[in-house]
């Protein structure tokens, strides 16, 4: 991590310079002193982005003092389908600059930072082209962040990154649910250790999850479901239900377990979630989602991940504001945390 707290440093230091460039007139007259410059107090929607939602950078391995740690995996070397979710992490930072300015959030009607500290680690630093010291890196500063008692909510990268990360988490945790939105069960049993739809055929059979205790919801492709050992709640079937019906029969799945949430951002209907490696016609909207997830409020969700956000497929941010959105919704939900 040193390295990354070189790089922010970096990039302050860069701004220094280009402040300190300033002819001295309008340092005197727009600012006590150039010291008192804290990156901080910028309000501003667009600017100074670099933890989520402006949440404070932190280079320490268990993030310092903090309820919940971001940390960005810019990974993507699992995806089947097209690349380019590395750059997923920055892209759904930059979108948060739209939810800044709402500090009693609609329909929380409070503000997330009385409730809750949050500090972004920014991105995993990881050799490239090497998928297994990959996994290792990710579990191991996982496990620092979640042993130092933090909620971790990651941010992909493409869908494999669950696998690692659900390891931390078991190691802290002990078997878990998992609450899982999709548009794919990436449970196939045909792809390579380090593809990214075949994680959730892997960590039932590692003792990580309990499939009896998990559901998938807004599934849309196939799967055998004669030998489907979790509840699939397709996208069909959601629509059919509602949204608070789907919601209770998650709880009802979950029976006051531990849990960890994964969202894959193409369980969203590819007009919410266009910016995405394998879309799939005929999801879920975000409004849907997020009905859904207001109503797992008191679920024990002890870790999260949004993957899959490839902003080179996207447009004007959407599917970048749509993760950037769940994020903080999922925020409220810690706070609503048991
Ligand atoms: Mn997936």
């Amino acid at each position: 991590m040193g390295n990354v707290c070189q790089r922010y440093a970096w990039t302050i230091r860069l701004q220094w310079r280009h402040i300190s460039a300033v002819p001295n007139s309008f340092i005197d007259t727009r600012m006590s002193s150039v010291a008192d410059i804290d990156i901080q107090d910028d309000v501003s929607l667009y600017a100074n982005l670099f933890g989520f939602l402006g949440a404070p950078l932190s280079s320490d391995a268990t993030g310092g003092e903090a309820d919940v740690a971001i940390l960005g995996v810019p990974y993507d070397l699992g995806t089947t389908g097209r690349a380019g979710t590395r750059s997923g992490p920055s892209a759904i930072r930059q979108a948060s600059g739209n939810l800044r300015w709402e500090e009693a959030r609609w329909p929380w009607r409070y503000a997330l930072a009385d409730h809750l500290k949050m500090v972004d680690c920014g991105d995993l630093i990881f050799p490239p082209g090497d998928s297994a010291t990959f996994a290792q890196v990710l579990h191991d500063r996982a496990l620092d962040l979640i042993r130092s008692g933090k909620a971790l909510m990651s941010f992909g990268g493409d869908h494999f990154i669950s696998l690692p990360l659900l390891r931390a988490h078991h190691a802290v945790h002990g078997e878990l649910a998992l609450i899982h939105f999709d548009a794919h069960t990436d449970t196939y049993q045909n792809g390579g250790e380090f593809d990214h739809g075949t994680m959730f055929y892997r960590a039932p059979r590692e003792g990580l999850i309990d499939p009896a205790a998990s559901a998938q919801i807004g599934i849309r492709t196939e799967y055998d479901a004669d030998q489907h050992e979790f509840l699939v709640l397709d996208a069909d079937k959601v629509h059919q239900l509602g949204c608070q019906s789907v919601s209770d029969r998650v709880r009802e799945r979950v029976a006051g377990r531990k849990a960890y949430l994964t969202f894959d951002i193409d369980c969203l209907d590819p007009a919410y979630a266009p910016g995405t490696g394998t879309p799939v016609a005929g999801g879920l909207s975000s409004n849907t989602v997020l009905q859904i997830l207001r109503g797992l409020k008191g679920v024990d969700i002890v870790g999260m991940d949004i993957v899959e956000v490839a902003p080179s497929y996207d447009h004007a941010e959407i599917t970048a504001l749509a993760a950037a959105t769940l994020a903080t919704e999922l925020l409220y939900l810690q706070v609503e945390r048991p």
